[in-house]
């Protein structure tokens, strides 16, 4: 039988419509009907097993799926002897101390003693260790920011996105103790031909990103202004240069990095760029 990658991605739940999302602009086709817990794709050798989160690493850890998408605190916290192979960019969230919001707060030395309540027991006593505070950490699986509310800790430990579900239970952010975002985990051991499926779907992978984190920019600019906006447009190889109907204008096409968007639209401004249209990229091949 011909050998497929097995795909452990969250059942149900904050990750999986990004993971399903990232793997069809990926060009990977499956139904994933209701209820369904395992599917294979139609036009990649790649088989997908809907699961809990929590579940993942340990059932990539026995090599029961090839790999997984997991929230990186996930992937972490639960000590299984998987790698990260690829960061996703998505889901990025941070696991922070909280305390109630009218407690004085100075350092994290306030935690020594004290009954931390949280869902990431290990990475929760690593900081601790790293920062020599004992505390006694109380292990809860769900609603850990109704612990200190309810006389069960005097502060907590939890994923934090945006804030309102602290704000909303009366408590303040005091420490970030971690930073995560959505990773896909896998495992050294594995064969030639799953090693060889797992190099396509990282380069896809890789395009799809670089297509994301980067924009199309066509622009015009008067012949004489055209090699400082060149200097400033590196592009992919070079930009392209190519004269407009209207002699003594060109129209420039290159590709810019989102971070430096808006600095180089000022720049191309001052340079003398005008009409400037920006185009999303789908995939981007280097
Ligand atoms: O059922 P299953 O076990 O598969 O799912 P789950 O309920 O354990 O996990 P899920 O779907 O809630 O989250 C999956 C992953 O999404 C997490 O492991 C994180 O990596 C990531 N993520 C991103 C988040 C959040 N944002 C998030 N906001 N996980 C949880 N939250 C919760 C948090 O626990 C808290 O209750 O949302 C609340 C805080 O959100 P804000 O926006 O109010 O700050
Ligand atoms: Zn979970």
């Amino acid at each position: 039988m011909k050998e497929v990658l097995r795909i452990a991605i969250q059942k149900s739940g904050r990750l999986s419509e990004s993971s399903l999302a990232l793997l069809k602009e990926c060009g990977i086709k499956f139904d994933n009907g209701v209820g369904k817990l395992k599917t294979i794709a139609y036009n990649f050798p790649a088989e997908f097993l809907f699961l809990r989160d929590d579940d993942i690493p340990g059932y990539v850890e026995d090599g029961v799926a090839d790999l997984g998408i997991v929230g990186e605190n996930v992937a972490v916290e639960k000590e299984k002897d998987v790698q990260i192979i690829k960061r996703l960019g998505f889901s990025k969230c941070r696991l922070s101390l909280a305390i109630p919001r009218d407690r004085e707060y100075y350092s994290v030395r306030d935690f020594q003693g004290k009954n931390i309540a949280t869902s990431y027991p290990r990475l929760l006593e690593k900081y601790l260790r790293d920062n020599q505070v004992q505390a006694s950490i109380h292990e809860i699986s769900g609603s850990v920011e109704i612990a200190p509310s309810i006389g069960l800790a005097d502060g907590i430990c939890d994923i934090v996105s945006s804030g309102s579900t602290l704000l909303s239970n009366g408590l303040k952010e005091v420490e970030t103790i971690f930073q995560s975002e959505a990773v896909m985990i896998g495992q050294q051991r594995t064969t030639p031909a799953k090693e060889a499926i797992l190099k396509q779907l990282l380069f896809r992978l890789d395009a799809v990103q670089k297509g994301k984190n980067n924009k199309y920019i066509l622009l015009n600019a008067p012949a004489e202004a055209t090699e400082r906006i060149v200097r400033l447009l590196p592009g992919m190889r070079s930009p392209t240069v190519l004269p407009l109907a209207m002699s003594g204008w060109n129209s420039i096409h290159s590709v810019v990095n989102e971070d430096r968007f808006w600095e180089v639209i000022e720049q191309l401004r001052e340079a003398g760029a005008e009409g400037i249209l920006v185009v999303p990229i789908e995939k981007m091949i280097v």
